[in-house]
């Protein structure tokens, strides 16, 4: 509780965060005249590319549609060095645009962010900090990050084990010794596909243990050449205007045939090529009813499953590494730069811990319900408690002291992904979208914004979605998520990944324009379905 309010530092706004949301909002909150006051549990800026320092780590957007399109100079003086950039370059990068516009000043790192509390007779937020430091504003902005609550399983012994261990996502600065050594990794999402890849090179013996196969296409990244650079450059309009206009705000665009109107021929000639092709063209570049479910994603799967079985030498190994129980792309594709390969390495063992699952962690290294595994080292690459993790990771109370861990006991609830009735002026950011995350994120800040500014220039001291406007999206969300691809899966997209947490989409079942049209219209009618007071 702040005792001592007066002596308590206030801001218009509090950003928690200062990754990619985090420095958008510092950036643009300043620029349009407020205070601004960000927290981090960080030593740096970057999120995402501080926290995830695995060996493989890299973008698999295209760098040059992922970086902010805010600054026409920042635009041109930064050269993106490879067509996915690597964590190292993306963690620059960050740091670049954070001394560029001067935003650390406004950023108190080291700050693990333990509660917020509104206050009602000051209608405001007071934020406190682990090591007792607090402020207050009248604004929040939680950017904290859809992917950033790292997912350890409660195993059996975990704490038992000798040798050293960690998270994908909490990767040592100082790095880890792998030469040699017998290293094991849980789980092959897209962040142990690109691990696995990268360290089968040096390790002694790698034992990955995999739960759910996955569908993995070719990355095939390579660098920028100057005569590409200067091309992007003289571009960024016209990428910008493609991100915008698709679903998930990538590049590429659905084929607006029917895979199954065209004749086998010509529906396999465009998989051959498109598999050629490099990133996510594959996944969003086909045939757009290979995104649906039926005959047409069966037919794109089963070239998947076949491409698999050329790469890996073993036929048994292989028909490990075939997914078969769920559809192609009802879980994020993970791109990968030579994952299958790697299981023709004779120093590497893939173990199935579905049918045998892991029954401990042991002082020397894994027990399955089979076998046992002698490790130096174990890589979780288990994944997030995604969206709402870091969210509720923090104890948020609105009024009456209402808990929003509580609210959300049975799944999120509120307007749009941005607001919840009872929580006035903090607007839960993350939570409105996927994909291609930053070019989803800058129009969002901005909306967010634009709605701080509206209320400054009306005197209006709160805004939160109405009860009746909160119920009618979950609705929606529930409706209409329950159509698309993204929820036939249990992956983190509805939160099936986390023991114990409801089921159910986590983010908007709308594609980004429809998104972006729904928050203009809600703002161009005086913030339809919110209170303003
Ligand atoms: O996490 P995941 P991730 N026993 O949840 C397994 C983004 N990202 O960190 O599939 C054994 O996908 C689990 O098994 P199963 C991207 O959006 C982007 O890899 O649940 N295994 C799975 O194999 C991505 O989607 C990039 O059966 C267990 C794995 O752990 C998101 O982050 C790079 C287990 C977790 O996979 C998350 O990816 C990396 C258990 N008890 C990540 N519990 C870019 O390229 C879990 N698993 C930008």
């Amino acid at each position: 509780m702040d005792n001592n309010r007066d002596s308590v530092p206030a801001y218009d706004v509090i950003v928690i965060g200062a990754g990619l949301t985090g420095l958008l909002s510092i950036y643009h909150l300043r620029d349009k005249g407020f205070t601004v006051q960000a927290f981090d549990d960080a030593s740096g800026v970057g999120g995402t590319w501080y926290w995830n320092r695995y060996p493989g780590c890299r973008f698999d957007s295209e760098s040059y549609t992922y970086g902010y399109f805010f600054s026409e100079e920042l635009l041109q003086e930064w050269d993106w060095k490879e067509h996915y950039s690597g964590q190292p370059e993306n963690e620059r990068y960050f740091n670049y645009v954070a001394d560029k516009f001067d935003l650390r000043q406004h950023i108190r790192f080291n700050s693990h962010v333990e509660s917020l509390r509104f206050n009602e007779d000051t209608q405001d937020w007071t934020v406190s900090i682990e090591d007792g430091y607090q402020a207050r504003g009248r604004f929040v902005i939680t950017a904290v990050g859809i992917l950033s609550a790292n997912y350890v399983p409660n195993f059996e012994g975990i704490h038992d084990f000798k040798g050293p261990w960690c998270h994908t996502g909490k990767w040592p600065k100082e790095g880890m010794d792998l030469k040699g050594k017998r290293v094991g990794v849980i789980g092959t999402g897209a962040s142990g596909v690109q691990l696995i890849t990268e360290i089968a090179k040096e390790v002694g013996h790698l034992t990955v243990f995999q739960r759910t196969a996955n569908f993995c296409a070719p990355l095939r990244n390579r660098p920028i050449t100057d005569e590409e650079q200067k091309e992007i450059k003289a571009n960024f309009p016209e990428i910008l205007e493609k991100c915008m206009a698709t679903a998930g705000s990538f590049m590429h665009k659905f084929d607006p045939r029917s895979a199954m109107e065209v004749s086998q021929e010509e529906r396999h000639a465009q998989y051959e090529s498109l598999w050629q092709e490099s990133g996510f063209k594959k996944w969003l570049g086909n045939f757009y009813d290979v995104m649906l479910p039926g005959e047409a994603n069966e037919d794109y799967a089963e070239f998947f499953r076949n491409k698999i079985r050329e790469r890996v030498h073993d036929p048994v190994v292989a028909e490990m590494l075939v997914p078969k129980d769920h559809m192609f792309g009802s879980k994020r594709l993970p791109c990968e730069s030579g994952y299958y390969e790697v299981f023709n390495q004779g120093n590497v063992l893939l173990v199935d811990v579905k049918n045998a699952p892991i029954e401990k962690i042991t002082k020397t290294g894994v027990k399955t319900t089979e076998s046992e595994y002698e490790l130096d080292v174990i890589i979780y690459a288990t994944g997030f408690d995604a969206i709402t993790g870091s969210l509720l990771g923090i104890d948020i109370y609105g009024k009456n002291g209402e808990s929003l861990k509580n609210k959300y006991k049975d799944g999120p609830k509120s307007f749009m992904g941005i607001m919840s009735a009872g929580y006035p002026n903090l607007w839960t950011v993350n939570a409105a979208s996927v994909g291609n995350f930053p070019r989803a994120a800058e129009p969002l800040v901005g909306w967010v914004i634009e709605a701080i500014e509206y209320m400054r220039t009306h005197n209006y001291a709160t805004i939160e979605p109405s009860v009746d406007s909160e119920q009618e999206w979950g609705e929606h969300v529930k409706s209409e998520g329950a159509k698309i691809l993204r929820s036939q899966a249990a992956s983190w997209f509805v939160g099936a990944n986390i023991p114990g947490k409801a089921v159910g989409l986590l983010t908007a079942p709308d594609s980004a324009p429809v998104m972006r049209a729904k928050r203009e219209e809600i703002a161009k009618n005086n913030y339809q379905g919110f209170i303003l007071k």
